[in-house]
């Protein structure tokens, strides 16, 4: 294992997790106490080696494209270990790892490996309540019906994770990114202390999904009200009412029956309405030709909202956008 240690400490009361967008040089971020993670987008190199920063596979319509930063109120620890990268402090765990399917056979057993390695790796951590995680794979949607490369993640997922999830799924994404397809990148965020799972009444539970879409449901909950309950991560949301699709073919429509989706999850969590300058979302666009559309959209209907617009296929053909976040 090869560590690192940020010595800087801003000992705050609250027990919290910092999730914003930023601008800037990720060495300066990296260097911020409190730093757990930093993100980035798109097929650039990563900005450091240092096992905080992940590059993630999805182009963003924004230029120049922000940094995602998480920051705790305490001193972080990293490392990595075997393909998995690390951090932790202030009883936050970040840890990521990315897997080459070509070394692994395929999109079910590499999705297991990765499940296989985190379960691994966290269960022997403190921070073993994993609450939020996101998942980027190449040409989701290449397959037809049960063949879907999509479908054979789902099993490799729940294989993987065995019964570490047995207490209920954490919120998640899945995302078909365009960059190389064959890498599998898996990152999560875990905790000390157990969050709350939150439902959609408007949806059918992923995981009790009919058998139409898929041999294997999909395994994770709507939003995640982290320990201290003041902070809902929100899984990958879009025009999904009951488990069926809705308005095949209409991203205005689709866009609008999101955000019902959205503010559903919110008041199910018993948080106000609406969301504001505080609560970061990522916008997953399925095809480039409607980001100014999306966009259009956001600045209209999400005004003030700090959002990242990614290109992303979501798992269902027919759904044209997704978007996942933060409310504070
Ligand atoms: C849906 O509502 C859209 O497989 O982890 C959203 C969030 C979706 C997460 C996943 C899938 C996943 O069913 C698809």
């Amino acid at each position: 294992m090869q560590g690192c240690e940020n010595p800087q400490i801003d000992p705050l009361p609250r027990r919290a997790l910092q999730v914003c967008y930023r601008a800037g040089a990720a060495s300066a971020l990296l260097a911020e106490p409190g730093t757990l993670a930093l993100l980035g987008f798109g097929v650039s190199t990563p900005a450091s080696t240092d096992p905080r920063c992940l590059q993630v596979a999805l182009e963003t319509f924004d230029a120049p494209a922000p940094l995602e930063l998480w920051q705790v109120n305490a001193p972080v620890s990293c490392g990595r270990d075997g393909a998995l990268c690390w951090s932790a402090g202030g009883g936050w765990l970040f840890a990521a790892i990315e897997l080459d399917e070509r070394e692994h056979g395929g999109p079910t057993a590499t999705a297991r490996l990765a499940y296989e390695q985190l379960h691994r790796f966290v269960a022997m951590r403190e921070a073993r309540h994993v609450l939020r995680v996101w998942n980027y794979l190449g040409a989701i949607n290449h397959g037809e019906g049960d063949a879907e490369r999509y479908k054979h993640f789902c099993d490799g997922r729940a294989a993987g994770m065995g019964d570490f999830f047995a207490e209920g799924f954490p919120a998640a994404t899945a995302i078909g990114h365009h960059g190389d397809g064959r890498r599998l990148q898996v990152y999560l965020l875990a905790s000390d202390q157990p969050g709350m799972r939150v439902e959609n009444p408007r949806q059918v539970s992923a995981w009790r999904y009919p058998r139409q879409y898929g041999r294997t449901p999909p395994s994770f909950a709507r939003a995640m009200l982290l320990p201290a309950q003041d902070v809902l991560a929100i899984s990958g949301t879009a025009a999904v009412v009951g488990h069926a699709s809705a308005h095949q073919d209409d991203l205005n429509a689709q866009l609008e029956e999101t955000l019902l989706n959205l503010e559903a999850l919110l008041a199910s969590a018993g948080m106000a309405t609406g969301f504001d300058g505080q609560s970061p979302l990522k916008i997953y666009v399925r095809h480039g030709a409607d980001a100014a559309r999306v966009r259009a959209f956001v600045q209209r209907r999400l005004p003030g909202v700090p959002t990242l617009l990614l290109h992303g296929d979501i798992c269902r053909r027919e759904l044209l956008v997704e978007i996942d976040g933060w409310r504070y």
